[in-house]
């Protein structure tokens, strides 16, 4: 009995201790935070000699521990203090010449100091980093990140001195066969800090994350939790949404969480109408606010339903491609420039490829009224039989639904791009669309799968994959890998599935300004008229609801190394990377115009 009592002591220690560890902190924007963006010290390190000894044994003196010598007869082979820098948030690869082609090791170190006051703890956060961050405070080790495009917190409350710390980051952005994304995508791997990075102060208990959405298939019900981390996990939590009247209580239970369930009377969120509501979330010790707009989704056969509505998604894919400069995007400027320009070919959806964006990208979309595709990098040939890269997909996948499940504008998460078909694939896929319908199960489902030809002029689409999704992803690219634009005339599509159907991917590539006629690769005659034929084709797909075409800018890409043509970028840009439009942009514009005016709204079938 004795042990049994000590046994259950033992349980109840050991998780209170796990649940006390915090996860993503949500809504990072919603809380005070100090900047950490800027010029940041840097070490390029390409034999990892600051992390491994010369038997490749992992140093404990590497370059986190920020050396100097003491004395003049001191050995110490490094600098941080006196390295060149770069800026934070930003890749490498464009801030540096030499760095441009570079995978490997840069060591990064900002130094601060920082007044705790009594009763507050400190986290620093990371909105990403490309690929692999191994991170250190004043010498120590805090944690290590794998993901390049999701971002992650470590809790520095011990640690933190009030004058004098070093924070010393490893960026890793070699690519590795098990890895998510693996060794092979097309485009560039942009390495770095390359997200915004922040001190976060919050009370001993605080809040720390939070779900407040439509339960599936009610506009009125409001479904979610909201969790406490801290050594006050029992609360009263209150939350209200003054717009709409409402002010609701909840009590936590001994693991913090609680869960939220009311009625409200809210206007809901569309493209049309992208109305967001001041939420205020407040407990005992700690209060958060954040605009968050409430919409349902969901599918009826081939139909995609918008808060009750059949809605056609007249999207464009997007890389997280800066405008003009090249480089990663990570501003609300770059994120209204490309969605200004979804906006203005008349799009209502965007599919962001091949990764999760900056939160910039969907804040802004939820404002602009844009509905969002996310997607993971669990891109063509991953390690499918392997536990480890599984993990890592699911982890990805916990952290980009973390990030924006209160979102109204993202309704589709995507599971993966163009894999290959096997079992040890479909079974990869399923756990993780399991894992999706855990974490959030409100939203669609998706993938960009592949397709067959079942004889010379039809097109298949019965990937097993389609069993699990909601709504089937498609990408083809008749007219550019497979054959020429008019062999579209003769396609006729078929679905194994009742369900509908998003064309994810379709287009070719044309420089802006190289002038031919309609069938000279790389003009923007060719690719006008590859659009032409393809939309021709897309409008005789009774099952479509919804098209991407590949892609709203031009993006770098080591695939494409054609000189004066593609020069390391990817062409298939609707505007250059430049900002100018090619002629397949009037072309797009003109069809999703006409659905947009003779709708009114999205209602509209092609
Ligand atoms: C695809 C991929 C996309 C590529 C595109 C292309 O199917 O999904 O990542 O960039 O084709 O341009 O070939």
């Amino acid at each position: 009995m004795k042990l049994l009592v000590l046994l259950l002591t033992l349980v109840t220690l050991v998780s209170t201790a796990r649940a006390q560890q915090p996860g993503l902190i949500a809504n990072t924007d919603g809380r005070k935070a100090i900047s950490l963006n800027g010029q940041w010290q840097t070490i390029v390190d390409p034999y990892e000699s600051g992390y491994y000894n010369y038997r490749y044994q992992p140093s404990e003196n590497g370059y986190f521990k920020n050396a100097k010598p003491k004395s003049k007869s001191d050995l110490i082979e490094y600098d941080l203090d006196n390295s060149a820098t770069l800026k934070v948030p930003g890749d490498w690869n464009t801030q540096s010449e030499q760095l441009f082609f570079y995978e490997g090791t840069v060591w990064y170190k900002k130094s601060f100091d920082y007044q705790r006051k009594p009763n507050t703890r400190l986290f620093v956060y990371f909105g990403a980093a490309n690929y692999l961050a191994d991170v250190y405070l004043n010498g120590e080790k805090i944690g290590r990140h794998e993901g390049g495009f999701t971002p992650f917190n470590f809790e520095i409350t011990k640690l933190v001195r009030e004058a004098g710390n070093f924070l010393v980051v490893k960026v890793d952005n070699k690519r590795r066969r098990d890895a998510v994304p693996t060794l092979m995508t097309d485009w560039w791997n942009y390495g770095g800090l390359t997200r915004d990075v922040k001190l976060i102060e919050t009370p001993a208990t605080f809040v720390n994350d939070y779900f407040i959405q439509l339960q599936k298939g009610s506009r009125d019900r409001v479904v979610g939790w909201v969790k406490l981390n801290g050594e006050k996990p029992q609360q009263q939590i209150t939350i209200s949404i003054p717009e709409a009247g409402i002010s609701k209580s909840f009590t936590t239970g001994a693991n913090g969480t609680a869960l939220v369930d009311f009625t409200a009377p809210l206007r809901l969120w569309s493209p049309e109408s992208p109305k967001l509501y001041d939420v205020s979330i407040e407990a005992e010790t700690d209060q958060v606010r954040d605009q968050i707009g409430f919409r349902s989704i969901e599918t009826r056969g081939t139909e995609i339903l918008l808060n009750g509505k059949p809605v056609f998604l007249r999207g464009v894919c997007i890389h997280e491609e800066a405008p003009f400069r090249g480089g990663r995007a990570n501003s609300r400027a770059d994120a209204q420039t490309l969605l200004g320009w979804a906006k203005e070919l008349g799009a209502n959806f965007v599919r962001l490829a091949h990764y999760p964006h900056n939160e910039w990208m969907v804040r802004e979309a939820d404002r602009m009224g844009i509905m969002v595709w996310s997607e993971i990098p669990v891109y063509w040939t991953i390690e499918w039989e392997n536990p480890a890269t599984l993990e890592n997909a699911r982890n990805q996948l916990s952290e980009m639904v973390g990030r924006d499940k209160n979102r109204a504008a993202v309704v589709i998460w995507s599971m993966a791009n163009e894999t290959p078909l096997s079992d040890a694939r479909l079974s990869f896929l399923r756990n993780l669309v399991t894992h999706a319908r855990e974490l959030d199960p409100g939203r669609l489902i998706s993938a960009a799968m592949e397709r067959h030809y079942l004889d010379a002029t039809t097109q298949m689409i019965d990937d097993p994959l389609g069993e699990y999704l909601d709504v089937l992803g498609c990408n083809e690219y008749v007219g550019w890998y497979d054959g020429l634009p008019d062999k579209a005339n003769r396609l006729e599509w078929r679905s194994k599935y009742q369900k509908p159907l998003i064309m994810s991917e379709f287009g070719g590539d044309a420089l802006y300004g190289n002038h031919g006629d309609v069938l000279t690769r790389w003009t923007e005659e060719y690719q006008e008229n590859l659009y032409r034929h393809q939309i021709a084709m897309l409008k005789r797909i009774s099952f479509l609801r919804g098209t991407t075409p590949w892609i709203l800018m031009d993006f770098r890409s080591p695939r494409r190394p054609l000189p004066k043509i593609q020069d390391y970028w990817n062409r298939k840009g609707l505007i250059s990377n430049k900002g100018e439009k090619k002629k397949a942009f009037y072309v797009m514009r003109e069809w999703y115009g006409g659905m947009e005016s003779s709708a009114g709204n999205s209602d509209y079938k092609p």
